[in-house]
């Protein structure tokens, strides 16, 4: 029996091998907290619903682009050789760039893809659609898309804090107070993009608990938040948590006690603000009173904790979801305005964090080091969308559209190509989704197996896993380097994404331009004389290609503890934030040029479209929270063992408060109908007070599964919350996706529930009769 590393989003595992099989999978041992979802490599990566050989669907092998749009997921595949797939992609990406231009072709190709530098689907589908003129592309990540476009404007890039956010053994020795908004989630921890060494966040944040930290949560969700921090809980209505920062901030203001050193120093437009604050400017102050109206919380509560967070250090957290609502740009806006008048960003322990733990970088003490990754090349196409207006893109071409105040148009797309992640996964309203898939001529998706995304494609290239191939595993903010040889052979015929595009290459004259005459080993070889070289440049002296390949591992020495924009306070001039005025800006003066009624110059309470407090509460009285999956990253290996043992009656699990269930007639482990006007799904239920009276909590994740395949509003039948979700901006800023401002109505499934097919392949013929 061999062993074998292996590495995913969420760690780092050694396989058992037997004769080709695999039979057994332990963590890797120095992680003092792995992950249960490497169990499902077990069953996952030898799985009968993994893809084996290029497959067409039916009628677009007969009558080529463009046929019968309206069969896409509904029609059977057929089976071809590589070389026949080859040709017809390479025909068709020459035909649309012929006759259309690159801007045809959309390959934002968003998604998570998989752990493994080299063969990361995203760098390599953009690297060669650059070799052959470029793509439509799409900006910023369902995770925090509102967050990547507000941000710049007020404190500085996502991307810059998420590298500068306070280590967790600074919040051990500073940390007297954690105010979290939406919780500290740790099963949010078990991953991080790229891989994970060691899995910090659980023993970081117990040792602040052990060290005397106060954690006081506001959300719906109790297992949000380690019971072991024995958190103070406030359950407010689920989106109602601008009006409660808003009323921590009146009562600092109206006490006295906010930092007005701090907000004259560091930060601009305090003045323009504080008249909203007040009511001068709007006839409403934001006092806890008003807050307490729109969340149902105590105003003294509200009050009471003001009163704490001034005299304590305190850091103030919002998880990621807080900005994928409606508005999602405001709850962040106000979590950085609430610091600012505390006086304490800067400072160790005091401040905010956005997102600790929502992977396990955040939080972690690490070294800033750039591992080395695939050239992608330059795209000649300039167009873009918002990445999450893929719906409107497919069905508004030529339409405008706003993006942080400025007006662009979608293109005309002729092809979809995704390899590496997956719309019928991550996007939202798949009803809506459904109806935009009918419009491009052709949809090409490289995927390991058969889920939603491939069903309804019409080439589907099948692409290996991590473990069937070799790489090199590092990630960002994370110290370790693997060696990732290839553990089995890949399943069938399946190829990696890289053996892929260097075959439509070839046959599009570009195969020496994409591959620069270099293998998979080369590759590899090459990418690790970039490490070395970067390393050497740290003076940290890392082993040459054969010496860490056969070695396995390297590890970055540890990183100092980071407090998050010391550098700012100790110096502000010197080290100028990347704002405008440099400064952190409460009001934003572009912004307030862009005139959006949907984000204004300053935060704002701005009431969501769809949540309890709206009145289509009365018909779908209980708020959708369709929040990260404990046991699979996203749609991932939800065909695999840990994330099936989790099923309840055969579908994703849906909880619910007892006093909801009991209100509905409704007991744990019946088949429960979710809906509202946009969809339907099927979902186990749970009974627990872990979540509030008003929410359900139905994760995402699970392949859509119609009942009745290729119609538009067909019951799903395995709990995908996407067909319920909503399918639009947080804002004409950001643009950002609502996954989290839904409302939904939960009854019992009466008669016999059809069984969930989607985990066994569609209907394959070998060749066309
Ligand atoms: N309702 C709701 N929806 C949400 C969210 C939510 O909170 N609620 N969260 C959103 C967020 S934050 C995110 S980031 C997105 C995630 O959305 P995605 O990142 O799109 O989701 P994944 O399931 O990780 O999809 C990755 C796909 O890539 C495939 N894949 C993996 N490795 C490879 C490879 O090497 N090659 C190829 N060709 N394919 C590969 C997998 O089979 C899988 O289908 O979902 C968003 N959607
Ligand atoms: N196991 C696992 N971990 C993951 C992922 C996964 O798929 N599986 N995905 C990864 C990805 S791509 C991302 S972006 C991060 C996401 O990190 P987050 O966006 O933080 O994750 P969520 O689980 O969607 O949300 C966390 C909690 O926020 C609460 N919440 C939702 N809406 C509100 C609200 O309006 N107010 C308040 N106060 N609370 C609210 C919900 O109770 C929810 O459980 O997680 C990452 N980690
Ligand atoms: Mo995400």
């Amino acid at each position: 029996m061999n062993k074998i590393l292996t590495a995913a989003h969420w760690g780092t595992y050694l396989l058992s091998v037997e004769e080709d099989r695999i039979t057994g999978v332990e963590p890797f041992a120095q992680d003092p907290d792995p992950s249960p979802i490497g169990q499902s490599f077990i069953d996952g990566i030898q799985h009968p619903c993994r893809v084996t050989k290029p497959a067409i669907r039916k009628s677009y092998l007969e009558q080529g682009p463009g046929a019968a749009t309206d069969l896409r997921g509904a029609e059977p595949f057929v089976e071809v050789e590589w070389d026949t797939a080859f040709d017809l992609v390479s025909r068709e990406l020459d035909r649309v760039r012929q006759d259309y231009g690159n801007q045809a072709i959309f390959a934002g190709s968003y998604g998570w893809a998989s752990a493994g530098r080299f063969h990361h689907a995203q760098s390599q589908i953009h690297r060669f659609l650059n070799c052959i003129g470029g793509y439509t592309k799409s900006v910023n990540t369902y995770s925090y898309a509102a967050a990547e476009v507000i941000l710049p404007h007020v404190v500085g890039h996502m991307d810059w804090l998420l590298k500068n956010h306070t280590s967790w053994p600074v919040l051990e020795k500073h940390c007297e107070l954690m105010v979290m908004f939406g919780g500290i989630a740790l099963k949010n921890g078990q991953i991080n993009v790229g891989g994970v060494g060691k899995h910090s966040a659980k023993s970081g944040l117990r040792a602040c608990r052990d060290a005397g930290t106060k954690f006081v949560n506001f959300g719906p969700v109790r297992d949000d938040v380690d019971a072991y921090l024995e958190a103070v809980y406030h359950q407010p209505r689920p989106n109602s948590d601008v009006s409660i920062m808003l009323a921590l901030a009146y009562t600092l203001w109206q006490e006295g006690l906010h930092d007005k050193d701090f907000l004259q120093r560091y930060c601009v437009g305090f003045e323009r603000f504080l008249p909203y604050l007040t009511g001068e400017s709007d006839g409403q102050a934001k006092t806890p009173e008003w807050a307490a109206g729109i969340s149902g919380l105590e105003a003294g509560t509200i009050r009471d904790l003001a009163l704490e967070m001034a005299r304590k250090r305190t850091m103030v957290t919002a998880s990621w979801s807080m900005q994928r609502g409606d508005h999602g740009e405001q709850a962040y806006w106000m979590t950085i305005v609430l610091a600012a008048m505390l006086g304490q960003i800067g400072l160790p322990g005091g401040g905010f964090g956005l997102g600790y733990a929502g992977v396990n970088g955040v939080g972690h003490q690490f070294m800033d080091f750039a591992w080395a990754s695939l050239d992608q090349g330059t795209n000649e196409v300039r167009d873009f969308i918002p990445v999450a207006r893929i719906s409107d893109l497919l069905l508004k071409p030529g339409e405008a559209f706003q993006y942080n105040g400025r007006e662009y148009r979608y293109p005309e797309t002729k092809v979809v190509y995704w390899a590496g992640g997956n719309p019928f996964h991550h996007h939202q309203d798949i009803n809506r989704l459904l109806q935009a898939w009918r419009k491009p001529d052709s949809i090409i998706v490289h995927e390991q197996t058969w889920n939603a995304l491939s069903r309804h494609a019409d080439i589907v290239l099948p692409a290996s896993m991590t473990a069937e191939r070799n790489d090199i595993g590092c990630a960002k903010r994370d110290e370790y380097l693997f060696a990732l040889k290839q553990a089995v052979k890949p399943v069938g015929e399946a190829l990696d994404d890289y053996a892929i595009f260097s075959g439509i290459a070839e046959k599009m004259g570009v195969g020496d331009k994409f591959t620069e005459g270099r293998s998979e080993m080369d590759w590899l070889r090459y990418l690790h004389t970039i490490n070395r070289q970067r390393a050497a440049s740290f003076d940290i002296a890392m082993p040459d290609f054969d010496a860490f390949w056969e070695e396995g591992e390297f590890t970055l020495p540890l990183g100092h503890e980071l407090i998050m924009m010391a550098d700012y306070r100790a110096d502000p001039d010197k080290h100028p934030l990347k704002t405008p005025s440099g400064r952190i800006e409460i009001f934003s003066e572009t912004v307030a040029s862009f005139e959006l009624e949907s984000c204004p110059g300053h935060p704002t309470w701005i009431e969501p479209k769809e949540w309890l407090g709206s009145p289509l509460a009365k018909r779908f009285p209980l708020h959708l929270m369709s929040n990260q999956p404990v046991t699979r990253l996203h749609s991932q290996f939800d065909h695999g063992k840990t994330s099936q043992d989790s099923k309840v009656a055969g579908r994703e699990a849906l909880t619910m408060h007892p006093e909801d269930a009991r209100s509905r007639g409704l007991k744990a482990g019946d088949v429960v109908r979710v809906f509202n006007d946009r969809g339907a799904t099927l979902a186990g239920l749970c009974v627990g007070d872990n979540v509030q009276k008003g929410i359900v909590q139905l994760p995402t994740g699970a392949w859509y599964d119609p009942v009745e395949p290729g119609v538009i509003g067909s019951l799903d039948k395995s709990g995908n919350p996407n067909v319920l979700t909503r399918d639009e901006g947080t804002s004409e800023l950001g643009q950002g996706p609502v996954a989290h401002s839904v409302l939904v109505e939960v009854e019992r499934f009466e008669g016999e529930a059809p069984r969930v097919t989607v985990y066994q392949p569609p209907e394959i013929l070998r060749h066309l009769s």
